[in-house]
């Protein structure tokens, strides 16, 4: 019997986003989302059993997520009729909390972590349906590369292109270290009540999926830049708009995305987006990252970069 599987998974940032729920209590979102793995940006989960008389957790994690991994495991026993309790030790190798989506690597760590350990077999697809009930964008974080969330009363993940057929590098500018003050559950149904935008934005997201898929089949880069950026700046004005309003750039957040528009006018393609915190992701060419890289660090309010490139495949370990 296996004793204990270690997890590692990576984190993804999407670039037509997830921003809204269909259904609160069963984590359904209520648009697509399109994703890449970061493959050095990673969650490594050690899960087994525990004998002590309720589970074991050991991570970075406050006591609100700790609390919400916990409702995940009471799921899991629920679901598959197990009547043991788990130890789990769980570590990130970049900030908690801070719009690097912890969450995403941290579920999908776990739903690959419990398959393994239960000798579950699930598919990809129950794969991604079970981490997306931990946290929507972890759906996407059961795979890595290019990634899409496929929205229904159940939603799930499906990989559309696998990392190494469109080498892309992703320099994430780091502009504050501290967790985020509004997490993003609730800051989404705060938009979904309360934005103007909220409407408009489900409206035109089916349209922001297409275009992006067809950007990534014909590796358009241009075409992915615009799709993105329209997409990240939608979702901000409808999460500044709600009331309370909720601002999560900083003034070293727009400077960055200044910067990028600086690159590409003296001709280097890159593209910027930003989850719910302050850092900003710059996507650009491989050949580029230094060049970019170089370009990101030198602006003011950058505290530090992080250089990487779509990948984010899991990697599972049995002891
Ligand atoms: C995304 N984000 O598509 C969007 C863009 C942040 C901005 O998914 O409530 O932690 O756990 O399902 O997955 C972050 O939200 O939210 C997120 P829950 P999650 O990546």
């Amino acid at each position: 019997m296996t004793n204990s599987v270690t997890v590692s998974a990576a984190s993804n940032i999407a670039l037509v986003k997830y921003w809204g729920k269909r259904d609160t209590a069963a984590n359904d979102p209520a648009t697509a989302s399109l994703s890449i793995g970061l493959e050095d940006l990673r969650t490594t989960t050690t899960i087994g059993f525990s004998d002590a008389g309720d589970d074991q957790v050991i991570s970075p994690m406050n006591e609100a997520s700790t609390a919400r991994l916990i409702r995940f495991l009471d799921r899991v026993r629920e679901t598959w009729n197990i009547d043991r309790n788990f130890s789990i030790e769980t570590s990130n190798n970049f900030p908690t909390g801070s719009g690097l989506a912890s969450s995403a690597s941290g579920f999908a760590a776990l739903a690959l972590g419990i398959n393994q350990l239960l000798g579950l077999e699930l598919s990809g697809m129950e794969l991604s349906r079970l981490a997306r009930r931990g946290s929507g964008s972890a759906a996407r974080s059961v795979y890595g590369g290019f990634v899409e969330v496929i929205p229904s009363d159940d939603a799930w993940a499906n990989r559309i292109l696998p990392a190494d057929e469109w080498p892309l590098s992703v320099i994430v500018a780091i502009t504050s270290e501290a967790s985020k003050q509004t997490g993003s559950t609730e800051a989404m149904q705060i938009s979904a009540d309360t934005s103007p935008f909220y409407k408009q934005w489900l409206a035109t997201h089916q349209h922001d999926m297409t275009t992006a898929k067809a950007a990534i089949e014909a590796r358009d880069f241009a075409a992915l830049a615009a799709v993105s950026e329209h997409n990240c700046l939608k979702m901000h004005a409808t999460i500044m708009t709600g009331q309370p309003s909720v601002l999560y750039w900083l003034p070293a957040t727009v400077a960055v995305m200044h910067q990028v528009l600086a690159l590409r006018e003296a001709g280097i393609p890159a593209f910027f987006t930003i989850d719910a915190g302050s850092q900003v992701k710059v996507i650009c060419q491989a050949g580029d990252a230094d060049r970019v890289n170089q370009s990101i660090s030198a602006v003011d309010g950058v505290i530090r970069t992080l250089v990487t490139r779509v990948g984010g495949e899991p990697l599972i370990s049995v002891a």
